[in-house]
């Protein structure tokens, strides 16, 4: 009984993804584009540390006894990993140059972002592509997955990856901060992918840094987005050659 509802679950993802994993309308990134010369623009570098003040909360365990296959992938609990801070440093922030780059056009790197799913998990959780990037996701379990990103300002996605070695890559058109990907047959499953028009964003990992680079000289609002502790901003006036740190910081009683 319990694998026949299964089977029809996955019957049922598979004919979603059919209907609605095709015709994506990804013509805009085929559209050829002129960067603007950063040189002989001087640059400079603004990093930080994403912080958190007082005890962090509290992480939920999964439960991924529904799939045997995802259970004995793992030793132990499994925690949601929607919280992670080390010390006061923020994990899986996204950090970007939320405006004052006015209408500079960057190149658009080929190399890809790759999100794996292993242990029915997403890696990394959080993620920031360019706008018109490839995104590649990965299968490396030995289950079926399916891919569903559910922008607010350009197409969504869904699509099955049944076998494991399975990639599918996709480019995204519109910058958003942040779009949510999940999986219909793990509902704990998320991942977050930050798209924005330019290549100054970072994704903190356990010490909480991050550090955008080749940065024009001028004045920026810069960003962080963590997907419990929500978002905060701070101006920086950036001189040529110069490296500014900024403060981003959670917590405090307000989160
Ligand atoms: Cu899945």
């Amino acid at each position: 009984m319990v694998a026949r509802m299964r089977a029809t679950g996955v019957l049922l993802v598979l004919s979603l993804a059919l209907v609605a994993g095709c015709g994506r309308d990804e013509s805009a990134c085929q559209a050829p584009r002129t960067p603007t010369p950063l040189d002989p623009v001087p640059t400079g570098t603004i990093t930080g540390t994403v912080a958190f003040a007082g005890p962090p909360p509290a992480m939920k365990p999964v439960t991924l006894s529904a799939d045997a296959q995802c259970a004995a992938q793992h030793q132990g609990p499994v925690l949601s990993d929607d919280a992670l801070v080390h010390d006061g440093h923020v994990e899986n922030a996204f950090v970007y140059v939320k405006d004052g780059l006015g209408a500079r056009v960057f190149a658009v790197p080929q190399a890809p972002v790759t999100i794996d799913q292993v242990g029915c998990l997403y890696h990394p959780r959080v993620a920031g592509a360019q706008t018109c990037q490839p995104i590649e996701f990965v299968n490396d379990d030995p289950t079926l997955h399916n891919v569903h990103g559910t922008p607010g300002r350009s197409a969504p996605w869904n699509f099955s990856m049944a076998l494991r070695g399975s990639k599918r890559t996709l480019r995204i058109e519109g910058p958003e901060v942040m779009i949510p990907v999940t999986c219909d047959v793990h509902p704990w499953m998320r991942a977050y992918v930050g798209v924005v028009p330019h290549p100054y964003f970072a994704v903190t990992g356990a010490d909480g840094r991050f550090a955008l680079k080749g940065v024009p000289a001028g004045e920026y609002v810069v960003a962080s987005w963590h997907e419990r502790f929500g978002a905060r901003e701070a101006h920086v006036t950036l001189g040529a050659g110069e490296t500014k740190d900024v403060p981003l910081a959670y917590g405090g009683g307000g989160n």
